[in-house]
């Protein structure tokens, strides 16, 4: 075996415990697997003898040897001898990596666990072949994780690892562990190795996932690992079609000259005009509170909503060309699953998923749902209000500790603001580059950024802000808007643009019209609004748009 040669790209971690393995037999689950396309066995066994330890790993070594896969021993360098297989992996508490090696000899692989930059750079240093970098995301799997960094604390090693000056640094093969299964595989490695934005890109991409229970819990770990294979080898479907720009200069002070105006007010209209032609669907999951309201919303506006909380209808609604919207409202376990299976779906086909993470500081249920959630798949567009957008950050290890006033958010409502403009852009702008989406915070002034582009849009109306309902629906109408810039080809951003501004002029014109004297008269002043921007738009009615935007 030349270890230079070794493909890492999906390395299976065994398990023999009843709660994965079950009574499958551990030789034909490891056969299986590497039928379907595992690339790297790992024996993992934290309590056989060393006598059962050494029988099982002379078995399993066979096999491997037999499929031309290296096998791995994970903690025990006296096994990896005895039974002459490729290697070992060595976590923080094992065998130091350089007495390993030089119990092992050169031609051996040896593998390291890492969770910070100082461990993977000594783990380099000492002499290992490749890096298992973890805990990505909570699993069941390893409870005693000693952290869970997440795609940020992974992509923070690697960055680090590349601009390192030394060869050995920057060369050493990396994978990924923890809580990786099919439905995020895609994503985790369209966010470690994505190279649409240069600013987010690690220097350094990851060389492949590690999975235990994705794959030996699976009643069927062949088509598991094929599953796996095809994911990470084709381009995510999710991926935005066109590239994120603008064909017109945002000026440096935010505002924009008399030309490009008009050439944005063009754009927008075109989208508008989409959406009227397309009647995309919004498939929306959404709480029992806003359901009514954000289905007159989709209506309205030019859409055709269904409101469908059923997880197993997902994957067909997903091939219908819409967008999808996650609302965190209700999120309980079975809510929680339904929402997982749909951003499945709709990643797997590449339609838009809007997350609104609706209260998402307000209870440790709710951070919960959203730590689940993130790992779920991809989002294309988050959007929140500030306490809902500071969670995210916090809870994607963005920004570290709230100050006292912002650490508790008070109900589900906005709350007051802690952020001047300045550092909500700044915020959605980082949170952007980094899941390499759209991220909106709504507000008096509503902020959305693409991690290039960030733009503040002032429109609207008090009176929005009265009603319940006028958050989420937001959500179904940038669902609406996004579902039509994947079908015409066209830029999600300026899209998006328009899906706000269409809501928050029609909130104005809605407060403008007479009789509207509070939120009771608003409601339906503000449908026949979103419904009159649309037809005007639609019908080309040049003296009405002047008026409109
Ligand atoms: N090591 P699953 S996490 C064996 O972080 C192991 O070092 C980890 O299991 C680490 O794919 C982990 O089932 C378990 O989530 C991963
Ligand atoms: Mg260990």
């Amino acid at each position: 075996m030349d270890k230079s040669k070794v493909d890492y790209s999906l390395y299976l971690v065994t398990d023999s415990t009843e709660a994965i393995l079950g009574d499958k037999d551990l030789y034909h689950v490891v056969d299986n697997a590497i039928s379907g396309g595992v690339t790297v066995v790992q024996y993992r066994d934290k309590t056989s003898s060393a006598g059962g330890l050494i029988e099982t790993a002379k078995r399993l070594q066979l096999l491997c040897a037999r499929h031309r896969v290296p096998l791995i021993i994970n903690d025990r360098v006296d096994v990896a001898l005895a039974v002459e297989c490729a290697g070992v992996h060595l976590g923080q508490d094992d065998m130091d990596v350089s007495t390993a090696r030089h119990l092992l000899g050169p031609g051996k692989i040896i593998g390291a666990t890492v969770s910070s930059v100082s461990e993977a750079f000594a783990a380099v240093k000492a002499g290992a072949d490749y890096l298992g970098i973890g805990t990505l995301y909570a699993t069941n799997t390893k409870k005693d994780t000693k952290s869970i960094v997440g795609i940020k604390g992974i992509r923070q090693i690697l960055h680090h690892l590349g601009a390192r000056g030394d060869e050995k640094s920057r060369e050493i093969k990396t994978v990924c562990i923890g809580g990786i299964h099919k439905a995020n595989c895609q994503l985790v490695r369209y966010q470690l190795f994505a190279p649409s934005i240069p600013t987010s890109i690690p220097t350094k991409g990851i060389d492949g996932v590690a999975v235990v229970s994705a794959i030996m819990a699976s009643p069927d770990p062949s088509l598991a690992a094929q599953g796996f294979k095809s994911a990470l080898s084709s381009p995510p479907a999710f991926v935005p079609i066109s590239v994120p720009t603008l064909p017109f200069p945002y000026l440096p002070d935010g505002a924009l000259s008399k030309s490009h105006a008009s050439s944005l007010r063009t754009f927008l209209l075109q989208a508008t005009q989409a959406v009227v032609d397309i009647h995309p669907i919004s498939h929306n999951m959404t709480n029992l509170v806003v359901q009514n309201f954000s289905a007159n919303v989709a209506l309205s506006v030019g859409g055709s909503p269904i409101m469908s909380n059923n997880g197993d209808e997902a994957t067909d609604l997903a091939r219908l060309s819409g967008g999808l919207v996650i609302n965190m409202g209700t999120s309980t376990p079975e809510a929680l699953s339904n929402h997982r299976k749909a951003i499945t779906a709709y990643n797997d086909v590449g339609n838009p998923v809007i997350l609104d993470p609706v209260g998402a500081g307000a209870t440790q249920t709710r951070k919960d749902a959203l730590a689940y959630l993130l790992a779920s798949g991809y989002f294309s567009l988050i959007k929140g209000n500030e306490p809902e957008i500071m969670q995210i950050a916090v809870s994607s290890g963005l920004v570290l500790r709230l100050d006292k006033g912002s650490q508790q958010q008070q109900g589900v409502d906005s709350g007051a603001s802690h952020l001047s403009l300045q550092q909500k852009a700044a915020l959605v702008a980082a949170l952007a580059r980094r899941e390499q989406n759209l991220f909106l915070m709504t507000g008096p002034v509503d902020v959305l950024s693409n991690g290039v582009t960030t733009l503040c849009i002032s429109n609207g109306h008090r009176l929005m802000g009265a009603i319940t309902g006028s958050g989420c629906a937001l959500g179904t109408v940038l669902s609406i808007y996004l579902a039509a810039a994947r079908r015409t080809r066209s830029d999600a951003f300026t899209s998006a643009v328009a899906g706000i501004v269409h809501y928050n002029i029609a909130g104005e014109m809605a407060a403008r019209k007479g009789g509207v004297d509070g939120p009771g008269t608003f409601v339906p002043a503000f449908m026949d609004a979103l419904n009159l921007y649309s037809t005007t738009v639609a019908e080309g009615d040049e003296k009405h748009m002047e008026e409109l935007l």
